[in-house]
């Protein structure tokens, strides 16, 4: 590594991790791939979206992104001079089955797969772990023109998609996630719009909720089938969810945006059901007739570990409408909302420290959400899949790259990990979001959350103080707080 950054020291105690514990960085295809046409990869919903004006910031595209394609050796030899032990990477749907239709898989890209299978090889050959997710948001563009994930086809199809990929790299990954955020696509895709493929469509947002959890169920089957001896993961973003008050007002909207964020996907794939009182909530949007006999069970397949991505706090409140209502939760604040039937709920904003997004920062979020899932499914193995922050970044005159906010955020989240670790629950790894500076969906090239800067202009990494900072928790197994 050529570049030294200072980073603040912390002055507590260090905080050790048990032996073994994985410590790795996360990225997602579209985010950094670029090379959006390369071995005949036809376009994603979000090739389409960014490439319709007014959706992204600044009219950003992934088109080249980090351009990590063609860059992913130098990015795997800068993984390893950091020391991660684990990248837990997206793999590119439509680079994989170019000419998949509702109807049919279609043929298998020989190139697209290549490029995974190096990918793999080049981790490995330097110590590393790859960790496979099958889907981060990049759905083929053919399938949204036939429903997306408001038609039950996806889900058969990304279930093939899925077998297809564990089957080319199942001899070498041991650990497949099918679903990164599955609350995302459904509700911001399908009910505010602001993410790709922009519908705002309350039924289809519910439908599209059904179908990710099938596409869950149904992939880790295939996984299974394909690769035996590999473990399964989901990933969820759960929200840490907090009343105001202890009124019955506040408790019931915080019920609510639980039920809508954490429990529609934690119930049917842990315990197999669909939660009532969120059903019932939504009985003027859906009847939830797409729910066909036997889904719920097989939407409760095979897994092995629930990936939990944090990064904020969300407070709510019961809306009085006595003012205009806040929106702090970073989600609300467009003309459509992804939060069906809670039209009195509220998010307050909050006083205290805020990251570049707006989102507040409280590190207890974390240690509670993994708490709550263990005490839940004590025999479940966790990892946090996800967690970061996105901060503006100082470039010095002599090219180093300074974020002291982004080293004090990832030190207290660290040590909420290590505080749940302690308390007994089952938590095997933590992937910082992100390795790299990428494209950050409807913000663009924006907003930065990577450890290692990236000069859109040029391409060139650079490692920030929060990488060399990570680089130093890494080596000792400690956080110090
Ligand atoms: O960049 C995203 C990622 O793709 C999914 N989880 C949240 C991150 C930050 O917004």
């Amino acid at each position: 590594m050529t570049t030294v950054s200072p980073r603040p020291a912390g002055t507590g105690a260090p905080l050790r991790f048990p032996p073994g514990f994985v410590f790795g960085a996360a990225t997602a295809a579209y985010q950094i791939e670029g090379a959006v046409a390369a071995g005949g990869r036809t376009p994603s919903i979000w090739d389409v979206f960014a490439h319709t004006p007014g959706r992204v910031a600044g009219g950003d595209t992934g088109d080249v992104a980090d351009d990590h394609y063609h860059r992913f050796r130098e990015d795997v030899a800068l993984m390893a001079e950091l020391g991660l032990r684990s990248y837990r990477f997206s793999v590119s749907w439509p680079r994989i089955t170019p000419g998949v239709s509702a109807s049919r898989l279609g043929p298998v890209s020989a190139e697209g797969l290549a490029f995974y299978s190096e990918l793999v090889d080049a981790l490995l050959a330097a110590g590393i772990t790859p960790a496979v997710t099958l889907y981060h948001w990049d759905l083929p563009q053919a399938l949204e023109d036939a429903g997306g994930w408001a038609n039950r086809a996806t889900a058969e199809r990304f279930a093939e998609y899925a077998g297809v990929v564990a089957g080319a790299l199942g001899d070498r990954v041991g650990l497949f996630t099918t679903l990164n955020e599955p609350w995302c696509s459904a509700f911001l895709g399908y009910a505010s719009g602001v993410h790709a493929p922009g519908r705002t469509e309350p039924a289809g947002a519910l439908a599209a909720v059904h179908h990710l959890n099938l596409a869950h169920g149904l992939g880790a089957a295939a996984v299974r089938r394909a690769a035996p001896s590999a473990r399964i993961a989901l990933t969820l973003n759960l929200a840490w969810v907090r009343p105001e008050t202890d009124s019955v007002l506040d408790a019931d909207a915080a019920r609510r945006v639980d039920g809508l964020q954490n429990r529609l996907f934690l119930d049917p794939t842990l315990h197999g059901r669909y939660p009532a009182d969120v059903l019932a909530d939504t009985a003027a949007v859906t009847d939830w007739a797409f729910i066909r006999p036997g889904d719920t069970e097989l939407v409760r397949g095979p897994l092995d570990v629930l990936g939990v991505n944090y990064y904020s706090p969300t407070p709510v409140r019961h809306w009085t409408r006595e003012r205009p209502r806040e929106t702090a939760d970073g989600h609300g604040d467009g003309a459509a909302t992804p939060w069906l039937c809670c039209d009195d709920v509220e998010f307050p904003r909050r006083s205290g420290p805020r990251t570049d997004m707006g989102w507040g920062i409280d590190p207890r979020g974390l240690a509670e959400l993994l708490r709550r899932v263990a005490a839940e499914r004590p025999d479940l193995e966790l990892m946090v899949t996800e967690n970061g922050a996105a901060f503006p970044d100082t470039v010095t005159p002599d090219g180093r790259v300074l974020d002291p906010d982004r080293v004090a955020y990832l030190r207290a989240h660290l040590a909420a990990v290590h505080d749940a670790v302690a308390s007994g629950a089952r938590v095997s790894a933590y992937y910082v979001w992100s390795l790299l500076d990428n494209f950050e969906w409807a913000w663009g090239y924006a907003k930065r959350f990577g450890i290692v800067h990236v000069d859109y202009a040029t391409l060139r990494r650079t490692p920030k103080s929060s990488a060399l900072y990570y680089a130093d928790v890494i080596r000792a197994g400690a956080v110090t707080p």
